[in-house]
C-alpha cells in the first residue's frame, strides 16, 4: 500500500482536511519532548492552527525520549500524519502538517541539545508522563538512575530534565535566552514542578547557571485535555481505504479539546486564545478539577473495570450500577475541590459521562491502568485525605484505591494473568507477594512511601476501609462490588 506523504496530499479525498499553508516557510519554533500520540492529538493542533492562520513560527521538533518507533512512523510520511475525530457527529479525518522532523534521543542526543539551543525555538513542550519528571516526594529524585547519568555526563542526557538544562546551557553559552518550558503533563503543579526539578539539577552542575534560568525561563502550569486511546493496527486499516494511502502515524481522539495554560511566557508565544486554549492567571482550580474527576473517574474504571474483565472505558460505563459507582465517586471528589470559575459542575459530569460512553474510540481499561503508582496519588489518594481531614466518608474513592491494590496481585477475577506496567511494579509484586492474608497485603502496599503520604498510611479509618473492601474485591469480585451501587 502507497503510504502518506507530502507527494499525494493533492491526491487525498476532498473530505479529508490538510495544510494550506506553504510547509516550507515553516520555522520550528517548539520543541517536544515525548512525541507521543497525545502531542499529535492535542498541543500539535493548535500548533497547527497557527499555522494556518499564517503565524509561521510554530513549526514542531518532536524527541522521542526512547524508542524510534514514531520517527520510523512519521518520517516516511514527512512528518504529516491524519487527525481522526470520533464523535456522536461521525469522524472528520484531517491531515496535521506542524510536525516537521523527531529527533530520537538515545540515537543521537547532540542533535536534541543543538535543536533546544537554535534561537528560533521559544517554546519547549512536554508529555513525557508522571514517570518522566523523576520526583519523589515531590522534589527531584537525585537516586534516579537517568538523573546519577545525566548529572556525570551532561553532554549525553538520557533524561528530559537532563536535555532541558543542556539546552539552556547551551543557550546561555551562546547569548540565547531562554525558552518556555511548558509541561503538558497530568501532574497538579506541572509547571512548578518541573522548574524546580530543572533548578536543583542545574545548581548541581552550575549554580550561575541555575541562577540564569531562574531569572530568565518560564515554567507555566497547564491542564491539557482530551482523550486520546492507543491507535491499534485496525484503526490504521480502518482509515486506509479513507485516504486511499497508509497512514501508520495516525492517531485517533474525541471532538473535545480543552488546553488551559497559565499566562507567563517569557518570550514569544502563539495566539493561543485565538486558536482554542484558555490562557489564566489561577490554574490550580482547573488541574484540581480535571485530576480529581475525570482522571480519579478514569483510574477507577481501568482498575475496577480491569478486574472484572471489562476490556474498555464505554463498556464499564454501559452498565447502570456502574455510572451510579462513577456518580458517586464524583459525588465524594467534588466536595475536595473549588471549581474555577466559569466550570458548571453538574454540566462538567455529564459531558465526562458522555465523552467516556463514546463507542467510537475504543479506550482500553489496560492503557488507563499503567503506571498507577505514579497516577493515583493525585487522582484518589488527595481528595481522600481532604475528605478523612473533614470526617467525611469515603467509600467510593477507597473502592478504587482497593481495586489498584488488588490489581497488584496480577491477576482478575476470572484468574486472567496481566503484567502490572508501572515503575514501582516490583515493589508492589513484593509487598502483595509477601503478605499472608488481606490486612497485610493492605497494610505492606500502604507502606510504599513513595505512594501514600504519611498522614494516608498511619490512618486506621482508612486502612480498615481498604481492608473490607479488598475482601469484598476478593470474595465477590469487580463487578459485584459496583452492583451495589444499583
Ligand atoms: C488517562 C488520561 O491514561 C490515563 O491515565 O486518564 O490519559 C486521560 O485520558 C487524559 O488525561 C484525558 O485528558
Amino acid at each position: 500500500m502507497r503510504r502518506l506523504s507530502a507527494a499525494v496530499l493533492a491526491d487525498l479525498p476532498e473530505d479529508i482536511g490538510r495544510p494550506s499553508y506553504d510547509r516550507e516557510a515553516v520555522r520550528t519554533g517548539v520543541i517536544h519532548l515525548g512525541i507521543g500520540a497525545f502531542h499529535r492529538a492535542h498541543q500539535a493542533t493548535l500548533f497547527e492552527a497557527a499555522l494556518e492562520a499564517g503565524d509561521m513560527r510554530w513549526g514542531v521538533c518532536g524527541v522521542s525520549l526512547r524508542s524510534a518507533a514514531v520517527r520510523d512512523q512519521l518520517a516516511p510520511q514527512d512528518g504529516l500524519y491524519s487527525l481522526v475525530e470520533r464523535g456522536a457527529a461521525g469522524e472528520r479525518v484531517r491531515i496535521i502538517g506542524a510536525v516537521r522532523n523527531v529527533l530520537v534521543a538515545p540515537e543521537d542526543p547532540e542533535a536534541v541539545i543543538a535543536a533546544l539551543a537554535s534561537p528560533d525555538v521559544h517554546i519547549v513542550t512536554l508529555t513525557i508522563t508522571e514517570k518522566g519528571y523523576k520526583l519523589s516526594g515531590g522534589s527531584l529524585d537525585f537516586s534516579d538512575p537517568e538523573i546519577v547519568h545525566d548529572l556525570a555526563k551532561p553532554a549525553t542526557p538520557r533524561s528530559a530534565i537532563g536535555f532541558l538544562v543542556a539546552g539552556l546551557a547551551r543557550r546561555r553559552a551562546a547569548g540565547i535566552p531562554p525558552f518556555t518550558v511548558l509541561s503538558c503533563d497530568n501532574l497538579p503543579h506541572n509547571g512548578r514542578l518541573l522548574r524546580d526539578a530543572v533548578l536543583d539539577f542545574a545548581e548541581r552542575l552550575d549554580p550561575a547557571l541555575a541562577h540564569w534560568i531562574a531569572a530568565g525561563a518560564a515554567f507555566p502550569q497547564s491542564m491539557v485535555d482530551r482523550i486520546v486511546p492507543a491507535t491499534t493496527d485496525s484503526d490504521i486499516t480502518a482509515l486506509t481505504p479513507r485516504l486511499d494511502y497508509e497512514d501508520r502515524a495516525m492517531v485517533k481522539t474525541e471532538p473535545f479539546f480543552q488546553w488551559v495554560i497559565e499566562d507567563s511566557f517569557c518570550g514569544a508565544r502563539p495566539d493561543f486564545e485565538r486558536h482554542g486554549a484558555q490562557l489564566t492567571t489561577d490554574i490550580a482550580p482547573w488541574e484540581e478539577a480535571k485530576l480529581r474527576l475525570l482522571n480519579g473517574a478514569h483510574s477507577a474504571i481501568a482498575y475496577l473495570g480491569g478486574l472484572a474483565g471489562i476490556d474498555h472505558v464505554h463498556e464499564f460505563v454501559a452498565g447502570a450500577a456502574a455510572r451510579r459507582f462513577i456518580d458517586a465517586l464524583w459525588d465524594e471528589s467534588v466536595t475536595t475541590i473549588s471549581p474555577p470559575a466559569g466550570l458548571d459542575l453538574p454540566h462538567y459530569r455529564q459531558a465526562l459521562m458522555a465523552r467516556f460512553a463514546n463507542p467510537a474510540l475504543m479506550h482500553r481499561t489496560r492503557q488507563i491502568a499503567m503506571d498507577g503508582s505514579q497516577k493515583i496519588p493525585q487522582r484518589l489518594l488527595a481528595p481522600i485525605a481532604h475528605r478523612l481531614d473533614h470526617g467525611r466518608e469515603i467509600a467510593a474513592l477507597s473502592l478504587a484505591v482497593a481495586a489498584w491494590m488488588r490489581w497488584q496481585g496480577g491477576l482478575d477475577d476470572a484468574g486472567r494473568a496481566y503484567v502490572v506496567e508501572d515503575p514501582l511494579a516490583a515493589a508492589t509484586a513484593s509487598a502483595v507477594r509477601g503478605a499472608g492474608n488481606v490486612p497485610e497485603i493492605v497494610s505492606n502496599l500502604l507502606r510504599i512511601d513513595a505512594i501514600f503520604p504519611a498522614r494516608l498510611a498511619s490512618d486506621d479509618a482508612f486502612r480498615r476501609t481498604l481492608e473490607s473492601h479488598f475482601r469484598m474485591l476478593s470474595e465477590n469480585g469487580a463487578a459485584a462490588a459496583i452492583e451495589r451501587y444499583l
